[in-house]
């Protein structure tokens, strides 16, 4: 295994009250999900003005849809990973927990973390555009070409934030409640470069928060890093529960309650 977990981490989080996990696309590498900016990622193939912009889905909805076709089928096929599990136990051990994610996989809650802020939406779900009718996976799949409101027949769109776009307000208020109470703040998998999400962690450690990077490369982030962890998170994650716990396996027990 690569990064050894120090004393002080362990120390940390043995004496948090608030731990956060803040993801990004590298997290749910390990499942089988491309990245955006890895050799693979999603971003060498295409430009994200051209696919996850509102002018791109004006310009050519067949094309948007057929690419977020194709991401739902993806993560429909994979299983949360070791480091997804992890963060659920990191959950179990600490009086209060959150993850903020800017994954739309939805594999966080899947894996059965309770307390999630979803920054950039979540692909199961769709939406109208013109009456905002909630239309269900099953129904858009089923479809062909662009999904018509079942109510109205206007445009139905992906329930994810895309460029240019705001982030939906109660996830974003919960993510910075969240990041400013931490004592222990993990950015996790994320290159750090899309705001205002890339923001959180300089917020956390601004506030006080123990700030640790996980990360197999280093990014704009690792300099203010209280402490990088580089490899693999579905590696170093359940070493730290482990190391948290002092055991051997990840089956955490409670280390304080309130
Ligand atoms: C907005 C959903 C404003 C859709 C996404 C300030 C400065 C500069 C630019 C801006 C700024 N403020 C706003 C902007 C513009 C823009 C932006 O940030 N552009 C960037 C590119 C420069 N931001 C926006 O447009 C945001 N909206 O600002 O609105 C506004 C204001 C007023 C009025 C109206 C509007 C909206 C941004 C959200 C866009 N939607 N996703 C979809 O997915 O289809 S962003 C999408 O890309 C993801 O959600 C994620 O956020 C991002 C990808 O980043 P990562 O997840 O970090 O993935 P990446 O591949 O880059 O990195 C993976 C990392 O994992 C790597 O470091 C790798 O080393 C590591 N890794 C690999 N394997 C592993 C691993 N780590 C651990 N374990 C492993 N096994
Ligand atoms: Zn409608």
């Amino acid at each position: 295994m690569t990064a050894s977990i120090s004393p002080t981490l362990v120390r940390r989080i043995r004496s948090a009250r608030h731990v956060t996990a803040f993801t990004g696309a590298g997290i749910s590498a390990e499942s089988g999900v491309p990245t955006f900016r890895g050799t693979d990622g999603i971003w060498v193939k295409f430009k994200p003005e051209e696919l996850a912009t509102m002018d791109a889905f004006m310009r050519n909805p067949e094309l948007v849809w057929e690419w977020y076709v194709h991401r739902k089928k993806v993560i429909a096929e994979v299983r949360p990973n070791a480091g997804h599990e992890a963060l659920v136990a990191l959950e179990r051990l600490c009086p209060h927990f959150a993850v903020i994610t800017q994954n739309i996989d939805n594999l966080h809650r899947r894996a059965g973390s309770t307390t999630v802020y979803e920054l950039h939406g979540n692909i199961e779900r769709n939406y109208c555009m013109e009456c905002g009718e909630r239309v269900s996976n099953e129904a858009v799949l089923a479809s062909s070409g662009v999904p018509q409101c079942p109510s109205c027949g206007g445009k139905v769109r992906p329930d994810v934030v895309w460029f240019g776009e705001m982030l939906p307000e109660n996830e974003w208020e919960g993510a910075v409640r969240a990041a400013r109470s931490s004592d222990v703040f993990f950015s996790i998998g994320t290159s750090a470069v899309v705001y205002p999400a890339a923001s959180l962690p300089l917020m956390a450690r601004e506030s006080g928060a123990y700030l640790v990077e996980i990360n197999p490369e280093p990014t704009p982030l690792t300099d203010h890093a209280d402490e990088f962890l580089c490899g693999p998170a579905g590696e170093i994650l359940p070493a730290i529960v482990r190391a948290v716990t002092g055991t051997r396996s990840t089956g955490a027990s409670p280390i304080h309650s309130d």
